[in-house]
């Protein structure tokens, strides 16, 4: 029986996820809650290999959008079986940079594969393993670029892609947030970092309280 709390964190590239999840773990520790972090794709040793494998920027061979998601979904399943569930139904909460919610966005907003697709992979292998609570980091794609450059470090393969890639993965993940009021809430995510915090810090409020 699951007894833990579940919550992912999501945002187009640059939105500032690994910098709130910081501040996501001093706020649960604090609460004095069992939580433990995790990340998508990766989380298992097989899924970080995986991980390793879909975001190399590879110039070989292109990856299809299939394979792509099927790779996403494949990572997924591992990391549900042998390391969520276990989590949750030992009353752990887990927090996951990126869930099924990236799929929509990336490999349906980004890729444009047919959601029906989406849907019958997030039925099989989600199933009803879904997060209590998402916290999706909004700002707009330009000025997630501007912010991922100016940390310097190498562009993964999904990373390379254009602007306009980005500002369909938004449009989904909006999409979604209207579509999911009650589990999505959307922090916006362009202003200065003790602001981001704020919002991050009523909407834990008020989860914890609920
Ligand atoms: N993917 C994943 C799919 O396509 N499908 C799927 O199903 C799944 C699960 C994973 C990739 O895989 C794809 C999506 C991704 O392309 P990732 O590890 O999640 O990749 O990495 P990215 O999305 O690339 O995340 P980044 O690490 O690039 O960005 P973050 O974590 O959002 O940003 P962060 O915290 O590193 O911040 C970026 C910079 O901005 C500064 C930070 O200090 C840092 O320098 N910053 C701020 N500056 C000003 N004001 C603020 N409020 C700031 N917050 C942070």
């Amino acid at each position: 029986m699951i007894q833990g709390k579940f919550i992912s964190i999501e945002g187009t590239e640059g939105a500032g996820k690994s910098t709130a999840l910081q501040f996501i773990k001093q706020y649960l520790t604090k609460a004095q809650l069992d939580v433990v972090w995790t990340r998508e794709p990766g989380g298992t040793e097989l899924a970080e290999e995986i991980r390793r494998i879909v975001l190399h920027p590879m110039s070989f061979e292109e990856v299809t959008p299939e394979t792509e998601l099927l790779l996403m979904f494949a990572a997924r399943a591992q990391h549900i079986k042998k390391y969520i569930l276990p989590a949750l139904e030992a009353g752990k909460w887990v927090a996951t940079d990126r869930f099924i919610d990236a799929s929509y966005a990336y490999q349906g907003g980004g890729r444009s594969i047919d959601t029906k697709y989406i849907t019958m992979l997030d039925e099989w292998i989600v199933g009803p393993i879904y997060p209590n609570l998402t916290l999706l980091l909004d700002i707009a794609p330009h000025t997630g670029f501007e912010r991922a450059e100016k940390r310097g470090s190498e562009k993964d393969r999904i990373e390379h892609e254009e602007i306009d890639f980005f500002v369909r993965v938004r449009d989904i993940y909006l999409e979604r947030a209207k579509q999911y009021p009650e589990r999505i809430k959307i922090i916006d995510a362009s202003v200065p970092l003790f602001a981001v915090e704020n919002q991050i810090r009523d909407v834990l409020d008020d989860f914890i309280k609920r």
